[in-house]
């Protein structure tokens, strides 16, 4: 870099490097997808295809950064989570957020024909990207613990809502009764109404709605063509997998033990 009279203003950039040796939570979530999953209209209360969406420009980041382990995505956010030797960006807090943010925006636009491909974009998606840093590993299964109650609290509620509203036996019924019914319900009372009135058993909606989307990489034996024999030989290969499991127990952390172990 040119040694000017000018180059003092670099130095009034501020070091922003994450807290060492800890884990990195880059949280991104949809700006005003309120109003952005009305204009698309986003089938209620959860649109398939958008998740899907959501969760391809999940795996494009992974497939980007070695670094970032997992991806946790519910509505319109998606968690991503780097370990404490991760080192991308020297730990660069406005690059690590900002390049992430971009970058899913970017493929959200880029990939939106490929999954809406009867809706036109009516505006470009924007989101908003934050960094955490968590120093023990309960506090990161607590984290996800926390998006995926969050994911299912809203879900069931949605869920129950939207029933109610478009109840073609209540066709008078406004959005606001259906806000007074629930107000004075707990998860109980909401899997109660489904079942007795809808004949909905909550349990058997898809996991994708219910549980939220995680995207993580597993060693899985790919047969490949030997480039020296040509010969077929089979290989360990890092398979991005896409799942809907439960992160509050233990069970899927036990499985995928690589996840939460961390590099010397
Ligand atoms: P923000 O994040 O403060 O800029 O504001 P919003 O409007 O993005 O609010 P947020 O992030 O708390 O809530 C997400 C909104 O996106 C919420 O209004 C529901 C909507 N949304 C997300 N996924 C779906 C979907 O699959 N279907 C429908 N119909 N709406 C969805
Ligand atoms: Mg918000
Ligand atoms: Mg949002
Ligand atoms: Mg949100
Ligand atoms: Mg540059």
């Amino acid at each position: 870099m040119a040694c000017t009279q000018y180059a003092y203003v670099k130095s009034f950039e501020r070091d922003d490097r994450l807290l060492p040796n800890t884990w990195l939570v880059v949280r991104l979530d949809g700006q005003a997808f309120h109003q952005f999953s009305k204009a698309h209209q986003f089938a209620k209360p959860n649109d398939a295809a958008a998740l899907d969406l959501m969760n391809a420009c999940a795996r494009s980041i992974l497939q980007s950064y070695q670094d970032i382990v997992l991806a946790y995505g519910e509505s319109d956010e998606m968690s991503f989570l780097l370990p404490p030797h991760a080192q991308i960006f020297r730990r660069r807090e406005a690059k690590l957020v900002s390049t992430i943010a971009s970058q899913f925006a970017a493929q959200y636009t880029f990939l939106w024909p490929q999954y809406m491909p009867n809706t036109t974009l009516q505006s470009p998606p924007v989101f908003d990207a934050r960094a955490v840093v968590y120093p023990t590993v309960q506090n990161v299964r607590d984290y996800f613990a926390w998006r995926q109650a969050d994911c299912h609290i809203n879900n069931l509620y949605n869920t129950t809502f939207w029933t109610m509203v478009l109840d073609p036996k209540h066709p008078e019924r406004t959005t606001r009764e259906v806000e007074a019914i629930l107000k004075d319900t707990n998860a109980a009372g909401k899997n109660e109404i489904l079942f007795t009135q809808y004949d909905i058993n909550y349990a058997h909606l898809p996991a994708m709605f219910r549980k939220g989307s995680t995207l993580f990489r597993t060693k899985t034996a790919v047969t490949e063509t030997s480039r020296t024999t040509g010969e077929p030989v089979v290989r360990q290969r890092d398979v991005i997998q896409t799942t809907y499991d439960d992160l509050i127990g233990d069970a899927f952390w036990d499985a995928h033990p690589a996840i939460l172990t961390v590099q010397a």
